[in-house]
């Protein structure tokens, strides 16, 4: 049986991503809200309701476990989701706390993600919890979804645009920096290269890929390796806002979005 993973857009397939490279043994299936992006913005009751329509439609498919790759959707309904499903379902702010709390040296961790995820306290309250004497610095960016969203992640074009949005960050001489959203990872190279090579970033989507396949060998849930592979990509948008983006994201050229 696959693993699902949902996202309000493309930026689930991060997490996607490290899967296919982390547990290549495993069948997919993905469904991407992009009808209804971003979540961001959102009251909580609404992307409450959005999250368990999206686990609905994956439980139908018959997935074994599920991963709400989107930070905003976890902050908001991971524990209300939770209360409601039977099957596992996995978060992406407890290992990407965890991971920044295992890095920082100078007990302040950098966070960016969007209104939703900043203004819900998640990190703060999973890091406080972690390690109580390491503050976090959160801020919104809610512009790198959109980037991302339009294709538009490649270096060169948006180089100044992030400087100056990750400015009250840049200042702060930080060591360590959570990629709060899914969508981020994608604009990885440009983030460090704005914060420096000294900053280490954590992708809190990949994290939980790990800490997903520790649970997979724990609970003896892994695909048996001689069965057939197979994923599948779903947009409750328009497909081909989709496809381009999880064709080269994957370096995938086969893949169908439906
Ligand atoms: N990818 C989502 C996240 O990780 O929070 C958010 C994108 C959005 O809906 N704004």
């Amino acid at each position: 049986r696959p693993i699902g993973f949902l996202d309000s857009g493309v930026g689930g397939l991060t997490a996607v991503k490290a899967a296919l490279q982390l547990l290549p043994q495993e069948s997919t299936v993905f469904i991407g809200d992009q009808a209804r992006l971003p979540y961001g913005p959102r009251p909580i009751q609404q992307v409450q309701t959005f999250t368990k329509q999206l686990v609905q439609f994956l439980v139908k498919r018959d997935v074994k476990v599920i991963v709400i790759a989107c930070n905003t959707a976890t902050a908001a309904a991971l524990t209300w989701v939770r209360q409601q499903f039977t099957l596992p379902i996995f978060g992406v702010i407890a290992a990407g706390s965890r991971q920044a709390v295992a890095l920082t040296k100078q007990q302040q961790i950098g966070l960016i993600a969007t209104q939703g995820t900043i203004a819900s306290k998640a990190y703060e309250r999973e890091i406080q919890q972690l390690a109580p004497q390491v503050t976090v610095q959160g801020l919104a960016t809610p512009e790198f979804v959109t980037l991302v969203e339009q294709g538009q992640y490649h270096d060169a074009q948006i180089l100044q645009q992030v400087q100056k949005i990750l400015s009250p960050l840049t200042k702060l001489d930080l060591d360590t920096l959570i990629l709060g959203c899914t969508h981020f990872p994608l604009l990885q190279p440009t983030i460090q290269q704005v914060m420096g090579a000294s900053v280490q970033l954590v992708d809190a989507g990949a994290q939980t890929v790990q800490e997903l396949q520790r649970f997979l060998v724990q609970e003896q849930l892994q695909a048996d390796p001689d069965s057939p592979v197979s994923h599948h990509y779903y947009t409750t948008g328009q497909p081909d806002s989709l496809q381009g983006i999880a064709q080269e994201w994957l370096e995938e050229t086969n893949l169908v979005v439906k």
